[in-house]
């Protein structure tokens, strides 16, 4: 005879304060059911089929994409809303001249007014989820709240989602609450709201990504960075890679590239042939958390459990261990369409798209086939370069933080800091051509201090102030550089093969954080030696390479003033140190 199925309290009856507030939105929202997520892989499965059901989900070549499906998003509903976006604190001066400003009454009358009856004929899904490993101690939890079943799914496969993670609420009783609907998908009745001093979020009319998902930029950005700057430490638009080298030894890097700037690609970097040894293990590939820890080091866990990817430009040369990865148990968004079902999109060699990414016949006059900010949502596990060390409860001890931009000119491929309060300056004058991403013209250079720009949940200038006094506090601080995969030459051409091959740059990093090589001083910071940078096989010139690591002082001199007018505008908020070190820059330019 089989034993007695053990019984489980119902989820509802866990955490009277979710219960409680789950109530308040279904008396608001007037959802037909609320079902709660247990986070089971039948309950995944049962979802799934229920969106292929619907022609929502169209399931891919079973033979080459097993597992995996493709969805579409409203064609106006394609990436980040960054002038929808507000961060609504009592005082103005602490969201800053960073960010869109709302009172917080004025705010949740507006949005209350929109979430009135939205959820009429649909289910209300409770996803209460945890970001960062279950054990940890740095971890934090949150509860969304949506109508969208696709946006349940991503969560499942984004954050650490279920019942799990609502036995950790009940127990500390301390919860983000994430309320989203995709309302109507209306640009004109879309707005993503923070409330960092409610440790809430309202979200209405968006079903993408980091508008729809708020367990990511929502959450573990623009909330955490309050809480960080309240606790002692950093949320950060970061990756976290672990390098271990030809004798063995691993060290962790954390790197703040913008928007569609290459995190994902150097998370998962596969080291080149002509870098023997060396291998690279991904913790994480889009936001980390940074603790200073009890022995003085900086250490970093990944809030986030899959990953959601630019699809665009993966392919077997650029990044193999990415192409394997989303082969299989994949959801894919805003991909083109093989005859055969498979996925497609621009940087594939094989392959020929017969449907768009909005499903209409491809024609190559209305532009690419896949959206350019189509994307993947994969399980980190999928990732052959996974490191075990992502589940650790401390998280990894880091070695070097690095923060890079896309710049045609200007910023040379790599240059170090000279100490704590330069690499604090080198964050903060960060600049980048905005991509796809985010909604608005792509290609034109803005200024994104950490890659942060659109995600700091409050008053840069006392970010900076905060990331001063973190340093302050490290007696092991990382160093810190500043990297630019993508310095183009007079034709447009990029200059540096980037992908695999920026370990050579990163390798140079480690050699300086373990004190082997030396490095030229320059009035921006310290440059690599030439003989220092491994180029062999590279086919790189000279004068690529002198192109590469070139200071022009005119440029810089006019660089330095404009990230000065920039910053002044912060005020009385900006810290009087990151000026000075600005202020000694241009002296010594
Ligand atoms: P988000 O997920 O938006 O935060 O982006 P990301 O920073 O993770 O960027 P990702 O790695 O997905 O790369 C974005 C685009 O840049 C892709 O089309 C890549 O193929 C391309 N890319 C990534 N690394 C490099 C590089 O080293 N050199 C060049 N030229 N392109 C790169
Ligand atoms: C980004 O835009 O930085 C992303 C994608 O990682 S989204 O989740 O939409 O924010
Ligand atoms: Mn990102």
């Amino acid at each position: 005879m089989a034993a007695p199925a053990h019984k489980m309290t119902p989820m509802p009856e866990l955490s009277r304060a979710v219960a409680d507030w789950v109530s308040s939105v279904r008396e608001l929202t007037q959802p037909r059911a609320v079902r709660w997520i247990e986070g089971t892989e039948a309950e995944a499965r049962e979802l799934t089929a229920q969106l292929v059901r619907s022609k929502e989900l169209t399931v891919l070549n079973a033979q080459e994409f097993p597992g995996c499906h493709l969805y579409h998003s409203a064609p106006n509903d394609v990436a980040r809303v960054e002038h929808l976006t507000y961060i609504c604190t009592r005082s103005q001066e602490d969201a800053g001249p960073n960010n869109h400003w709302m009172d917080p009454q004025q705010a949740h009358a507006r949005m209350r007014e929109l979430f009135r009856g939205c959820m009429r004929e649909r289910t209300l899904y409770v996803i209460p989820y945890c970001m960062g490993p279950l054990d940890s101690p740095l971890s934090r939890r949150g509860v969304e709240l949506t109508d969208s079943p696709y946006v349940v799914l991503n969560m499942l496969i984004m954050t650490r989602a279920g019942r799990a993670a609502l036995e950790l609420i009940a127990r500390d009783g301390r919860f983000v609450k994430g309320l989203h609907s995709i309302g109507e998908l209306d640009p004109e009745r879309r707005f993503i709201m923070h409330f960092p001093e409610e440790l809430s979020i309202e979200s209405y009319g968006s079903g993408y990504g980091g508008n729809a998902l708020l367990g990511k930029k929502c959450h573990a950005l623009r909330i955490a960075s309050w809480q960080a700057r309240a606790e002692g430490w950093l949320a950060e638009h970061m990756l976290i890679v672990g390098l271990q080298n030809p004798e063995g030894e691993t060290h962790y890097l954390a790197c703040a590239f913008p928007s569609s700037c290459g995190k994902t690609n150097l998370a998962m970097l596969i080291p080149p042939d002509s870098l023997p040894g060396w291998r690279a293990f991904t913790v994480g590939d889009d936001i980390a958390w940074l603790h200073p820890g009890a022995d003085g080091r900086l250490w970093a866990i990944n809030p986030e459990a899959g990953y959601f990817g630019v699809v665009p430009g993966t392919n077997p040369q650029t990044n193999r261990n990415a192409y394997q990865m989303i082969r299989r148990d994949t959801l894919f968004t805003n991909v083109a369409l093989t005859a055969d079902n498979q996925p497609w999109w621009e940087g594939l060699t094989a392959g020929k798209p017969v449907l768009d990414w909005q499903g209409r016949p491809y024609d190559p006059a209305r532009g690419p086939a896949a959206h350019p900010n189509s994307r993947f949502t994969v399980s980190a596990k999928r990732n052959p370069s996974y490191s075990p060390h992502s589940e650790d409860a401390s998280g990894v001890p880091i070695t070097a933080l690095v923060f890079g931009g896309r710049r045609r000119e200007v910023a040379p491929l790599v240059y170090e800091s000279r100490d704590w309060p330069h690499g604090v300056l080198l964050g903060a004058s960060l600049a980048s051509e905005t991509t796809a991403a985010a909604v608005g013209q792509v290609g034109v250079v803005r200024r994104d201090p950490m890659a942060m720009q659109p995600f700091c949940g409050y008053n840069f200038g006392d970010y900076w102030q905060h990331w001063l006094d973190v340093g302050a506090r490290l007696a092991r601080p990382p160093r810190i550089f500043h990297v630019n995969w993508f310095r183009r030459d007079a034709a447009g051409k990029f200059l540096w093969p980037g992908f695999g091959e920026n370990l050579r740059v990163l390798a140079w990093m480690l050699d300086r954080c373990a004190g082997k090589v030396g490095a030229a001083e320059s009035a921006i910071g310290r440059l690599p030696i030439a003989a220092d940078l491994n180029t062999r096989g590279l086919n790189l010139s000279d004068q690529a390479l002198a192109a590469l690591l070139s200071i022009d002082p005119g440029v810089w001199r006019k660089e330095c003033a404009d990230l000065g007018e920039y910053l002044r505008g912060f005020g009385s908020r900006l810290p009087a140190a990151l000026l000075a070190e600005l202020r000694a820059t241009e002296s010594r330019l």
